[in-house]
C-alpha cells in the first residue's frame, strides 16, 4: 500500500492539554506518526512525501476567514509578547447561543474562542505547516487513486475529523478526510463515502457534508451522551435537505466489545455499499484499541487486520486517513495491521 508521510507533522508539538482539571502532556504527540510511519515502512510499504498542494481544495472545505486565522495564528500569538514562544494559547470564551459569531474580535484569545469548539486543541509553532501537510497528503492520496492505486495510507497528524468548516476542536485543525473526499469529487468521482471508525464521533466531517448527497458519511463511535464530542453523533442525525439519508451514526456504549463493534461495522459497510461509492475515505482512528488511554472500546491487535480485510471487500479505491489512537507504542502495529489486512483481504 502506498504510504504518504511528511516529517512536517513534527512541528505540531504543543506541550500540554487539559485533562480532568489538570495540565497534562498532550496525548496527541509527534511519536504517534513516527511509530505509524516506522511500522508501515518496516512491513515493506513504500513511503513518499505528499506531492500535491491542497490550497484550492482546502478552500472548498473550510471557510476563508478560518484558514486565514489558522495560518497566522502562531505569529499573532508571538506578536502579543515574544515570551509567548514558550506558552500555549488557550481559548477562554466561546460564542455559544445568544452571542455573536459574525464579528471577528480584535482580541487574539477571543478570536481563538470564535474558531474553536473546545479547549482541547492546543497550537504550537508548526501547527499550520503540519496541518497543511496533512491536507496535502489527503489531496495527493486522491490523485494516486485517480491514477489507479487501489489504496493509499495518509500518516497524518494532527488528526482532522473534529474540525468543521470554520472551527478547530479535539486536536484537529483541518479536516483531512473531508479534503480527500472533496478532492476525489473533483477527479471524476460522483459518489464518495467516508467511513469513520475512530472512537470519537467525527462531528466536523458530519457537519461539512450534512446537507449533501454526494458524500455519504458513516460513523461508528462512543455514544455522545457519555463520550466526547458530546454534542453531536446521535443515531437520529440522518442528514438534512438534499443530504437527508446520507449521514449514518452508529453510536455504541462505552466499554463495547469487539464482537459488538464488528456487528456495527457490518451495518456501516452495508450502508456504504448501497451508496455505490466511486471511492472510499476511511477516517482511521485506532483509539478503539483496548489499550487506548482515553477510550473504552475493546479491540485487540488482530481485530485491526480483520477491519482492513472487511474494508477491502467493499471493492473500492480506498484512502486511509489517520485520525486518533493514543496507545502510541502499539499504534504503529495496529495501523500496519489494517494496511496488511486490507492488502491480504
Ligand atoms: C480526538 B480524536 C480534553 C481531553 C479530551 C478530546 C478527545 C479528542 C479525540 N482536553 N479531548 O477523535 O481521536
Ligand atoms: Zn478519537
Amino acid at each position: 500500500m502506498q504510504i504518504l508521510f511528511s516529517p512536517l507533522h513534527q512541528g505540531h508539538a504543543p506541550a500540554h492539554e487539559f485533562f480532568r482539571g489538570e495540565r497534562v502532556p498532550c496525548f496527541e504527540s509527534p511519536v504517534r506518526a513516527e511509530f505509524v510511519h516506522e511500522a508501515l515502512r518496516g512491513r515493506g510499504h513504500p513511503v513518499q512525501a505528499p506531492g500535491e498542494d491542497s490550497a484550492v481544495v482546502l478552500r472548498r472545505v473550510h471557510d476563508e476567514r478560518y484558514l486565514t486565522f489558522l495560518e497566522s495564528a502562531w505569529s499573532q500569538w508571538l506578536a502579543l509578547d515574544s515570551a509567548n514562544a514558550d506558552r500555549q494559547p488557550f481559548p477562554s470564551v466561546w460564542p455559544v447561543r445568544t452571542l455573536r459569531s459574525d464579528v471577528e474580535p480584535a482580541n487574539f484569545i477571543a478570536r481563538l474562542g470564535l474558531y474553536s469548539m473546545d479547549n482541547g486543541s492546543p497550537l504550537s509553532a508548526g501547527t499550520w505547516a503540519a496541518a497543511k501537510a496533512g491536507a496535502d497528503a489527503a489531496v495527493s492520496a486522491a490523485g494516486l487513486l485517480e491514477q489507479g492505486a487501489r489504496s493509499v495510507f495518509c500518516v497524518t497528524r494532527p488528526p482532522g475529523h473534529h474540525a468543521g468548516a470554520d472551527f478547530m476542536g479535539g486536536y484537529c485543525f483541518i479536516n483531512n478526510a473531508a479534503v480527500a473526499a472533496q478532492s476525489l469529487l473533483g477527479r471524476g468521482c460522483t459518489r464518495v463515502a467516508i467511513l469513520d471508525v475512530d472512537y470519537h464521533h467525527g462531528n466536523g466531517t458530519q457537519s461539512i457534508f450534512y446537507e449533501r448527497a454526494d458524500v455519504l458519511v458513516v460513523s461508528i463511535h462512543g455514544d455522545p451522551r457519555t463520550e466526547y464530542p458530546f454534542y453531536l453523533g446521535h443515531a437520529d442525525e440522518a442528514g438534512a435537505g438534499a443530504g437527508r439519508g446520507f449521514n449514518l451514526n452508529l453510536p455504541l456504549p462505552a466499554g463495547t466489545s469487539a464482537d459488538t463493534w464488528f456487528d456495527a461495522l457490518e451495518a456501516a459497510c452495508a450502508r456504504t455499499a448501497r451508496h455505490r461509492p466511486d471511492a472510499l475515505v476511511v477516517s482511521l482512528g485506532l483509539d478503539t484499541f483496548a489499550g487506548d488511554p482515553i477510550s473504552t472500546f475493546k479491540l485487540q491487535a488482530a481485530d485491526f487486520s480483520r477491519l482492513g480485510g472487511r474494508l477491502k471487500q467493499l471493492g473500492c479505491p480506498t484512502a486511509f486517513v489517520l485520525e486518533g489512537g493514543y496507545a502510541a507504542v502499539e499504534l504503529g502495529s495496529n495501523a500496519a495491521n489494517v494496511a496488511d489486512g486490507f492488502e491480504q483481504g
